[in-house]
């Protein structure tokens, strides 16, 4: 049973002007279709063929074989992930239980953005910035390239893509100007705060 691409959940233009409608019709239809392409095409007629991707993401990172299908699998996964971190008129500050427990894990909420900023800035090359549950506490995360929170056990609540492809075509090389509109404009609060509660 092929794993699907799913659709954006919003229009190609609704993040505009922060994202155009160009680098989400590049990222969604060909970066995450190849993704989504690639782990369909590697699994077929396998044992991970039948289970969710989670799963199959889970078995495939403890074999170092099997890196280049894991790769395909945690991006496939990881994209879907981040276009729901993102919503139209997104952006600002959470709201009930999600920013009490963001000022007690990390101080405040300014503290947070600072960290999650670091986080995205200093991911040398490509990779993901995560907002995470860890043993019941927030924490900041960064990975390199398709890794992901899940193989550690952590709860992922929100990411932000940084490889270049999300942000070259709007924000050539800066890429701090992309991650600071990110927290401002994007971040889709609603989808962290759901995570937690699924926690
Ligand atoms: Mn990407």
């Amino acid at each position: 049973m092929a794993y699907e691409l799913a659709p954006l959940p919003y229009d190609y233009t609704a993040l505009e002007p922060y994202i155009s409608k160009s680098t989400l019709e590049f990222h969604h239809d060909k970066h995450h279709a190849a993704y989504v392409s690639k782990f369909n095409d590697a699994v077929k007629g396998t044992d991970l063929d039948s289970q969710s991707i989670e799963a199959a993401i889970k078995a495939l990172a403890s074999d170092p074989a099997k890196n280049g299908v894991f790769n395909n699998a945690a991006q496939a996964w990881n994209h879907t992930f981040y276009w729901n971190s993102m919503k139209p008129g997104g952006g600002g500050q959470p709201t009930g239980d999600l920013a009490k427990k963001i000022e007690a894990d990390f101080g405040s909420f300014d503290q947070f953005a600072e960290a999650f900023k670091t986080a995205g800035a200093t991911q040398f090359g490509s990779g993901w910035a995560w907002l995470v549950l860890d043993g019941g506490t927030l924490k900041v995360t960064k990975t390199l390239n398709a890794d992901n929170p899940l193989t550690s056990g952590q709860v992922p609540l929100l990411t932000m893509d940084v490889w270049e492809h999300a942000y070259y075509l709007d924000y050539q090389n800066k890429r701090p100007d992309y991650i600071s509109t990110f927290l401002s404009h994007l971040v889709n609060w609603d989808f962290a705060a759901q995570n937690l509660a699924a926690a």
